[in-house]
């Protein structure tokens, strides 16, 4: 009897190329996501020169900016980084919510892996947490993410 088949990605992804949209609002927390997705990126052998950088306002900018990035189809994956903080902004829902949305409407319509590195919080506090304190880095994991998932698509097509 054969054994099963596993498969599963690996963190790393030799020659890849990655795209990280990186929201501005907020920016004192998500220039921190920013730091850990490269940090992330760069510690398993992603060459800077394979690493674009994009800039946009808000969240809510996030996901037709990765539409473009991925009808490219210049990367193998996009890391998205922002923070949607509620703290009383009436905003918080239709912004958390449609770049969620966004987001994973352009993932499946350009068989790309996106990273979610956006913070959905309700509060500074809890997005610091998110950023690099006692909760982690999210940036750095939805990069971490983002390479797996370039691992593990290309062991399911090669
Ligand atoms: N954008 C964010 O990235 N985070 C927020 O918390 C936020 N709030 O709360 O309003 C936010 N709004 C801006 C939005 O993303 C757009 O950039 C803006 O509406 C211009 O289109």
């Amino acid at each position: 009897m054969t054994d099963v088949t596993m498969l599963e990605g690996e963190f790393r992804a030799e020659g890849a190329r990655f795209a990280v949209v990186v929201s501005r609002f907020n920016s004192f927390v998500v220039e921190n996501l920013l730091t850990g997705a490269m940090d992330a990126l760069t510690r398993h052998g992603v060459a800077r020169s394979d690493i674009t950088v994009v800039r946009v306002p808000g969240a809510w900018e996030i996901p037709l900016t990765a539409q473009r990035l991925a009808a490219t189809r210049r990367f193998d994956a996009i890391v998205a980084v922002g923070a949607v903080i509620r703290g009383g902004t009436p905003h918080f829902e239709y912004v958390a919510g449609e770049t969620v949305k966004g987001l994973a409407q352009v993932t499946l319509a350009h068989g790309v892996p996106i990273g979610f590195g956006v913070l959905t919080v309700d509060s500074i506090e809890q997005a610091i947490e998110r950023a690099g304190t006692k909760a982690g880095n999210k940036g750095a994991e939805a990069a971490l993410s983002a390479m797996e998932m370039v691992s593990l698509l290309r062991k399911i097509a090669p």
